[in-house]
């Protein structure tokens, strides 16, 4: 019986060199180990032998298995590093190669001008402020003075996704929300960039485009307050030999209003193309916020004032970098955006 076991031992570690697969090996491993295998076979006899034959015998067994079972563990080891090679050698992969390279994007213009405006008046105390663009005809239109019969809105002038919601045609609603929002605490002095949507299209007007809008409400706030504070965004936006001057206009959410150009940054104010002969390029409007605006903000009108601007950032990036064509803006072609 010895004999036998030392044979099935032999054979098998002969058979397992013969063995190329894993799939093989498994297997062979279940017709020497498994329920039925030759070797566990062996272990059923012991029932013939006498008890002190019975432990040798299971020594001889057990040591047979223990020797299998680790040439089972190398040959398994060597089959799969070669079927590994086999596979890398099928693919032909070369982990040496470089990778491939994608091409480098570009900051935007547009951001980046956003950025430099949000800088300038973080460093005149103004809060960055920002909120939906999916907005309600109250906040985008009722709160603002907007009356029913503004041109603005018109269903066919704004995008409106009900008749009570729509894209915001302003940044302005997000004012209205951080005066509810921070109420009673003064001042209120923030600026809102972000996208607005109007229903237009033409090559000087995108369905998309983006502002930013300011407001300052305190005790006291005047009209001077307001040109200074443009002015000084204009020298730190436009450089410091520009000035500013203001032209009656008219908004709904402000009383008195008024355009603000800028003395033309390309002639310094002598007439040239881009200011059209003039000296000045509009660059926003503004004015002082109408008292039923700040009342429905929560303020009391009698006791507070403020003044509010808003401007076009495509406009402005237009003018800061003498881009010609809005639609450059808006066609992300690496070869403009790299420029900036
Ligand atoms: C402009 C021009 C003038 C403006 C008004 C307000 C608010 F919320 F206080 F009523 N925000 N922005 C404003 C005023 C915007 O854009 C050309």
């Amino acid at each position: 019986m010895k004999q036998e076991v030392h044979r099935i031992q032999e054979e098998t570690l002969a058979e397992l060199q013969q063995v190329s697969t894993l799939e093989a090996l498994q297997e062979l491993k279940v017709k020497v180990l498994g329920k039925k295998g030759s070797l566990t076979a062996q272990l059923r006899k012991m029932g013939g032998l006498s008890p002190e034959e019975r432990p040798i015998f299971g020594q001889v067994v057990n040591e047979t298995r223990d020797i299998l079972e680790a040439a089972w563990i190398r040959r398994e080891e060597e089959l799969s590093q070669t079927a590994m090679l086999k596979q890398l050698e099928e693919e032909k992969l070369d982990i040496s190669l470089p990778g491939v390279s994608l091409p480098r994007g570009h900051q935007h213009p547009l951001t980046k001008v956003i950025e430099e405006i949000e800088e300038i008046f973080l460093g005149m105390g103004f809060q960055i402020a920002e909120g939906p663009e999916i907005e309600s005809d109250y906040y985008n239109f009722e709160a603002l003075n907007l009356p029913k019969d503004h041109p603005a809105r018109e269903m066919q002038d704004s995008f409106y996704i009900t008749e009570e919601i729509l894209l915001r045609t302003q940044t302005s609603p997000v004012q209205i929300r951080t005066m509810e929002k921070q109420r009673p605490q003064l001042p209120v002095k923030i600026i809102c960039p972000g996208k607005v949507y109007r229903n237009d299209d033409d090559a000087t007007h995108s369905p998309m485009f983006h502002q930013v809008e300011g407001l300052m409400v305190d005790r006291g706030i005047r009209m001077s307050d307001l040109k200074g504070i443009l002015l000084s965004f204009s020298r730190m936006m436009f450089g410091e030999s520009r000035e500013i001057r203001l032209r009656p206009s008219f908004f709904p959410f402000t009383e008195p209003s008024a355009e603000v150009d800028v003395s033309c940054m390309l002639c310094g104010g002598a007439g040239c193309r881009i200011c059209k002969g003039t000296g000045w390029i509009e660059i926003l409007g503004s004015g002082m916020v109408h008292p039923r605006v700040l009342e429905m903000g929560g303020y009391d009108s009698k006791e507070l004032t403020g003044f509010a601007f808003g401007m076009g950032v495509e406009r402005i990036a237009m003018l800061k970098y003498g881009i010609e064509d809005m639609r450059l803006l808006f066609d992300n072609d690496l070869r403009f955006l790299q420029q900036f």
